[in-house]
């Protein structure tokens, strides 16, 4: 990113070491989110979060996730949460319920407690589609949890 002399930046700051983070994943989809899992958690091992210091939870579904979300926050033991779920217009027909609820959730609870929550809840048209991104969208919802929880502390 360009430099800009005399402003401060808070650049981003990709270094997992030290760092507790939740995640919570919804079963519904089950395939789905286990490879959002798998892209997430290797994210956050390859910059070296440990794995000692995460803990999953899971949940029936999509809807269910905002309120664990808000309990793990609560505990005070993490410093980024991550959400994670599959919502697949083909199997339900509400899908927008489901979608939109989960997606406003998780906004309220980063927002109500201050702990960021990477938005790693898929919304496609069917399981192909689903398939096709879950890698790459576990893995931006890891890095995204830990640069939010660097950034956080750094503008403490
Ligand atoms: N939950 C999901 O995580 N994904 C979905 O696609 C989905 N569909 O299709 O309905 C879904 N529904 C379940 C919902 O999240 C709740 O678990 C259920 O309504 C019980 O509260």
């Amino acid at each position: 990113m360009a430099k800009f002399e005399n402003i401060e930046e808070a650049e981003r700051n990709l270094d997992g070491r030290g760092l507790g983070i939740g995640i919570v994943m919804s079963r519904f989809n089950i395939e789905a989110s286990e490879g959002l899992l798998s892209g997430c958690v290797a994210a956050l091992t390859h910059h070296g979060v440990d794995p000692s210091r995460m803990i999953l939870v899971t949940v029936p579904g999509a809807l269910e996730i905002p309120v664990t979300l808000k309990k793990l926050a609560a505990s005070g033991k993490y410093d980024a949460l991550v959400a994670l779920g599959a919502v697949i217009r083909g199997e339900t027909y509400h899908f927008e319920v489901v979608a939109n609820e989960s997606a406003k959730g998780v906004m309220q609870v980063q927002l109500e407690t201050g702990i960021p929550v990477a938005n790693g809840i898929l919304t496609t048209e069917n399981d192909d589609q689903a398939f096709s991104r879950m890698n790459e969208k576990g893995r931006e919802s890891g890095l995204a949890a830990i640069e939010m929880a660097n950034l956080m502390r750094r503008l403490s």
